[in-house]
């Protein structure tokens, strides 16, 4: 049983419309249990500006699935809505990104844990930092500390 943050994105296609549809989806997932979600966030593009602001949250799920088959899962999950990827680092309907498992180090192929940019993302670590503000990072990093280095230039949409 694993414990597994998962950064939700979309700036496409009635984001805001994706991102609840995909949270209530994790949640039904076999062999998996959500145990918090995050509030959804109004974040600016990071990566070429010419597209749409990007519609942000993080989720905790327990889990039985081993890493990769939770990987097919959410790749599963991104094609179900249609996710085209038009260009690198561009617009999508939605983007499922596994942030951290446990306390693990991973570096597979297919697979970076904890996420390669998540400790540089205000859109991952103020999300990750509302549902578990007491959460350290595999090379010791708190949370906390990383909330005083970044700006807050997230917009928290009211549920
Ligand atoms: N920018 C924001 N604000 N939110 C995202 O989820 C996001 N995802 C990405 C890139 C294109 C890097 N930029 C993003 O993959």
């Amino acid at each position: 049983m694993s414990l597994v943050y998962i950064g939700l994105g979309a700036n496409l296609d009635e984001p805001q419309q994706q991102l609840e549809q995909a949270l209530t989806e994790l949640a039904q997932l076999p062999n998996c249990h959500l145990l918090a979600q995050s509030s959804l966030y109004h974040s600016k593009p990071v990566g070429p500006q010419d597209q749409p602001d990007y519609i942000n949250a993080v989720a905790l799920l327990k889990t039985d699935l081993e890493p990769l088959a939770l990987l097919d899962t959410l790749q599963q999950l991104e094609q179900d809505h249609g996710r085209v990827r038009k260009r690198h680092w561009g617009e999508r309907t939605l983007d499922l990104d596994i942030l951290l498992i446990d306390n693990l180090i991973i570096e597979s192929e297919r697979l970076t844990i904890p996420h390669p940019f998540a400790q540089q993302r205000s859109f991952v670590v103020y999300p990750l930092a509302e549902i578990t503000p007491t959460l350290i990072f595999p090379d010791g990093k708190h949370v906390e500390q990383l909330l005083t280095e970044l700006d807050n230039d997230l917009i928290r949409i009211h549920a």
